[in-house]
């Protein structure tokens, strides 16, 4: 198996904006490790990113979830991201016809493009929707977590040639495993434990090593194994050391 690329040098192989200064971030904290902060109170929320961001390269939200929305939720966000130096993920899953998901990403009570750095997008409608995602990172959903997934074998290849083709917008993947060959594009990969396993529904969990060296994935994207941890702070840093080393184990 061929070794990965430091962090630093493949910033220099993207022209992506967003990418460069997510290896940056990566390179600069050592870390490559993503939280999704899947809670429902906006101000837990705002409670974890402050207190888990010196550990993270990037926040996953669904804002969606939140039990109530005001513009200074995001605001407050965007303060911690520059504070602590992490983007900020809004995982919305865009699906639609292009003129749709523009609404969807610009408008109604979100305004997703105005606060989150990178976004993603299943590719089942075909690339319109990615022309209409221009303006953050945009990462297409090659493959799931999830048990029973239908995104694999030619679909996932279809998804990574239709990303390699949109190198403005696309800046990677949400993957099990590395996929394109392009080490300018970065993977992300969901369903994150210390041990493999399953959550009632559906979820699949695998351990970092797994991940990152195995499979040559680059982030690895942690939820309630961190956020329902006794302690949040102490299980990021943990987290945040494992899968660096194995990231440098895979270099
Ligand atoms: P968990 O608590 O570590 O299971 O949370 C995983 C997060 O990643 C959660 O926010 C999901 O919505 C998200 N996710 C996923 O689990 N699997 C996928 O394939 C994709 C996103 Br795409």
């Amino acid at each position: 198996m061929p070794k990965s690329l430091p962090f630093l040098k493949r910033a220099s192989l993207t022209r992506h904006l967003v990418a460069q200064k997510l290896f940056k971030i990566m390179e600069d904290k050592q870390s490559n490790l993503a939280v999704a902060i899947d809670t429902t109170s906006p101000e837990q929320l705002l409670e974890l990113a402050d207190k888990l961001g010196p550990e993270l390269c990037v926040v996953k939200t669904h804002v969606d979830i939140l039990d109530h929305f005001t513009p200074d939720i995001v605001k407050t966000l965007r303060t911690l991201a520059d504070k602590h130096r992490f983007l900020i993920f809004e995982d919305r899953k865009f699906a639609d016809i292009g003129h749709t998901v523009s609404h969807q990403f610009r408008g109604g009570i979100y305004q997703i493009s105005e606060w989150a750095d990178l976004i993603n997008a299943h590719g089942v409608p075909g690339p319109g929707l990615i022309a209409a995602l221009k303006g953050s990172g945009l990462l297409l959903i090659a493959e799931m977590s999830s048990q029973g997934t239908l995104a694999t074998g030619s679909y996932t290849r279809k998804i990574v040639e239709m990303g390699d083709a949109h190198k403005d917008c696309v800046m990677g993947y949400i993957s099990l495993r590395k996929l394109s060959k392009d080490p300018g594009m970065i993977h992300f990969t969901p369903g994150v434990k210390w041990e493999e396993g399953q959550d009632s529904l559906g979820q699949r969990y695998r351990t970092l090593d797994e991940i990152l060296i195995k499979n040559k994935s680059d982030v690895i994207i942690v939820g309630r194994d961190i956020t329902h941890a006794a302690d949040p702070k102490h299980q990021a840093a943990l987290y945040r050391e494992k899968a660096w080393n194995a990231h440098v184990k895979a270099c």
